[in-house]
C-alpha cells in the first residue's frame, strides 16, 4: 500500500523538543515576525541565529521517540513510505527512517542567501560566519521561513495525490501549504494527533493520544 505521512511538532514534543502553538509552545516565547520570516532576519540576523543556536543544541541533546522509530518501521515493511515533515529537527532520520522530505527545511543543515550553497550548519552560527563556497557573510539556517516557499513542493503533492492512504501526525494544521495537503489526498485519511486539528474535519478518520503511544500501535 502507498502511504504518505506528514508530522508536525507533535512528534517531537516528547522527544522534549517544544511545540509552536500549544501551552508554553515556541510562537508564545518568541514573535514569529522576528525569528522567523526574511525581514525578521534581515533586521536583527544577531537574534534569529540565537534562536536557532538555542533550537540546534536543544535538537542535538533529544533522541527519537518511539512514534519517530514506529515510522521507521514502517518505512522498512513492505508498504511504499513517503514521510513527509514539517519539522526541521533531525529525530526521523536518527530514528532510521531512510528518506525524509523536509518541506520546511533542516535545523542541522546551513545556506547562503548569496549563493545559495548549503552544508552542514555548525553547531553556533552567527552572522560574521562566511559561506565556506563564495567567502560572503550572508550565511542562515536552512529552514523555510514565512512567506518562504517550502522545498520540494511538487514531489510532496505527487505523493499525497497517488497514495492509497495519508496521514498527519502531530500537527495543528495551523500553517499551509502542509495544512492543505488532505484536500490533494485521494485515498484515505487518517489525523493522528492529540486533540482535533484545525483541518480533523477533513479526515476520513481520526486517532487521538500521544505520539509515542498511538503511532506504534497504529504500525502495529
Ligand atoms: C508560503 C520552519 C507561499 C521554521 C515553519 C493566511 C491564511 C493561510 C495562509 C497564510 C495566511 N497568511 C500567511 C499565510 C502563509 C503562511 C501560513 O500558513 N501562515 C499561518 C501562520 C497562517 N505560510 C507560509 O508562509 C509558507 N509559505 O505560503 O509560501 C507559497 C506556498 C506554496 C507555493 C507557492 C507559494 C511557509 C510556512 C513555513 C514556515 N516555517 N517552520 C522553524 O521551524 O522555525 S512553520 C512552523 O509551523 C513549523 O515548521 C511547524 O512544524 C509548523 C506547523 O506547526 P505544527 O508542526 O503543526 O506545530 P504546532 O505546535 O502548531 O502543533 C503541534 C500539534 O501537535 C498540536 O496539534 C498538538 O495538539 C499536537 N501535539 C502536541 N503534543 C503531542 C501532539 N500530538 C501527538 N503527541 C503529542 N505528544
Amino acid at each position: 500500500m502507498k502511504i504518505a505521512i506528514l508530522t508536525g511538532a507533535g512528534v517531537s514534543a516528547e522527544s522534549g523538543l517544544g511545540t509552536f502553538r500549544d501551552v508554553g509552545g515556541l510562537w508564545t516565547q518568541y514573535d514569529l515576525n522576528e525569528v522567523a520570516t526574511p525581514e525578521g532576519f534581515a533586521r536583527n540576523p544577531a537574534l534569529v541565529h540565537d534562536f536557532y543556536n538555542a533550537r540546534r543544541a536543544n535538537c542535538a541533546s533529544a533522541a527519537p521517540n518511539a512514534a519517530h522509530q514506529a515510522l521507521a518501521v514502517l518505512a522498512a515493511s513492505t508498504h511504499e513510505v513517503t514521510l513527509i515533515t514539517q519539522n526541521v529537527d533531525d529525530l526521523h532520520a536518527r530514528a532510521g527512517s531512510p528518506k525524509v522530505i523536509h518541506m520546511h527545511g533542516q535545523l542541522m543543515r546551513a545556506l547562503c542567501a548569496d549563493c545559495d550553497a548549503r552544508w552542514n550548519a555548525p553547531e553556533v552560527m552567527s552572522p560574521q560566519d562566511d559561506c565556506p563556497a563564495c567567502g560572503a557573510s550572508a550565511t542562515r539556517p536552512d529552514v523555510v521561513w514565512f512567506g518562504e516557499i517550502p522545498y520540494h513542493m511538487d514531489e510532496i503533492a505527487h505523493a499525497v495525490a497517488t497514495a492509497d492512504l495519508f496521514v498527519a501526525i502531530g500537527t495543528s494544521a495551523e500553517v499551509y501549504p502542509a495544512a492543505g495537503l488532505v484536500e490533494l489526498a485521494q485515498g484515505q485519511t487518517l489525523e493522528i494527533n492529540l486533540e482535533p486539528s484545525a483541518r480533523a474535519n477533513a479526515f476520513d478518520d481520526h486517532r487521538f493520544g500521544p505520539a509515542t503511544q498511538v503511532v506504534p500501535a497504529w504500525v502495529a
